[in-house]
């Protein structure tokens, strides 16, 4: 994936031999904000009742009914886009489109009165056969280059063959032949999936979100895959959030930066803390996250908690950061080697190298000892399912 690491690397090069830290500060404040405030706009559409609102409250981890989720009421059908967004989160949204359907019903029109510019892709929902008014409207979408995905709902009810390609074929054999002619079948049958509303382990539901996340462009992709991280593939978001490590190191070496106990270097602790707590949310290691796949395994929690062997995924404290940030320190360690390029800028912090190299390597090794973690998790649960 490309964040413009080279790009943001040259920039603080430059301000560091410009002015030093005082130049180098906002840059590196607002790197962070650029990368945390794209905001990503996904639309699902499709005829009436085929579960737009429930595809929506399932993605957004909304409970049908509450306050945040999309009304399910049959009479509510919307009239204009209606967006829905997880509370604190400002990086990604889903629209709830108009139905399409309707002898008059024209693509070009339908797109005209949105603002089709700014989706990142389309979620055309069927629950049976898709009809011209989707192969229709996604023909147009394809012709303005915006990525489509064809998703059969109500797998659920009907899962015979569901994984056959002529079960696609089928589905997307739209009721007009005309329009069969115009569709990508080759596109189609890549972008099309098969869920369950209600369901997002099963089926193809994970995967459609993934399709979306790994297609959109670089910023936009790293902006979905840390809001959607629970449908995310963990590697994909391991690897986004290693990007931006050298980054945050910097961060804690110069914005704001506290004197740690037997610590060479100051480092900004309170920050590499709330950073962690994050690796340990997306990576699904937190209570909440183990409580709830423990009740859908019919577990108590500590069956999987159990399972967790880095220290600071059972106990984060900022006291525990700071230790552990001494450790590598302590152990004198060399950057990663996808991370050199970094070290000439390093070498001008102002504990040195081994401040932003013990901090990189202290990030990288959390991702990495989380990542284990989270696999020894999804293992237990595979036996627990397999009646090991
Ligand atoms: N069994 C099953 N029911 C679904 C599925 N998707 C939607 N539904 C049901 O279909 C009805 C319509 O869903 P809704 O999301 O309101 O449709 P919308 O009009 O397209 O927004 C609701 O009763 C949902 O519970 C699905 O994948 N499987
Ligand atoms: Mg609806």
């Amino acid at each position: 994936m490309d964040l413009e690491v080279e790009r943001i690397l040259k920039r603080f090069s430059e301000a560091m031999k410009d002015g030093g830290i005082s130049k180098m500060a906002p840059l590196v404040k607002a790197e962070r904000r650029r990368v945390e405030c794209v905001t990503v706009h996904v639309a699902v559409t499709g005829t009436p009742r085929v579960g737009k609102s429930v595809f929506i409250n399932s993605v957004m981890d909304f409970k049908d009914g509450t306050a945040d989720a999309a009304p399910t009421d049959p009479t509510q059908q919307v009239a204009k886009p209606a967006s829905y967004r997880r509370p604190g989160d400002p990086c990604c949204m889903f629209w709830e489109l108009p139905n399409i359907e309707g002898v008059s019903f024209s693509p070009d029109g339908y797109l005209k009165a949105l603002e089709v510019d700014r989706y990142v892709g389309f979620f055309i929902l069927s629950s049976s056969r898709f009809t011209w008014e989707a192969v229709a409207l996604a023909n147009e979408l394809r012709r303005i280059g915006k990525q489509v995905y064809f998703v059969r709902t109500n797998i659920d009810l009907d899962t015979h063959g569901y994984k056959n390609k002529e079960f696609a074929e089928d589905a997307l054999r739209a009721v007009t032949a005309d329009c069969f002619d115009h569709l990508d079948i080759e596109y189609a049958i890549t972008h099309y999936f098969c869920v369950s509303c209600h369901d997002t382990e099963r089926f193809d539901f994970m995967a459609c979100i993934q399709a979306l996340q790994n297609s959109s462009p670089p910023l936009q992709k790293h902006a979905l895959l840390l809001s959607l991280y629970y449908l995310a593939n963990k590697i994909e978001l391991k690897n986004s959030l290693k990007e931006l490590i050298p980054v945050s190191a910097i961060y804690s070496c110069i914005i704001d930066p506290v004197p740690v106990e037997r610590l060479p270097y100051q480092a900004n602790i309170s920050f590499l803390h709330k950073e962690i707590c994050f690796y340990r949310t997306v990576l699904g290691l937190d209570y909440q996250a183990l409580n709830k796949s423990a009740r859908l395994i019919g577990q108590p929690t500590f069956v999987l908690s159990d399972e967790i062997q880095t220290r600071l995924a059972r106990e984060l404290t900022e006291k525990a950061v700071s230790e552990e940030l001494l450790r590598w320190t302590e152990k004198n360690v060399l950057v990663s080697p996808r991370n050199t390029k970094w070290l000439p800028l390093l070498e001008t912090l102002p504990g040195r190298q081994i401040s932003g190299a013990s901090t990189i390597r202290l990030l990288d090794a959390m991702l990495e000892q989380f990542m284990d973690d989270a696999y020894r998790i999804q293992r237990k649960i595979a036996e627990i399912l397999r009646g090991d």
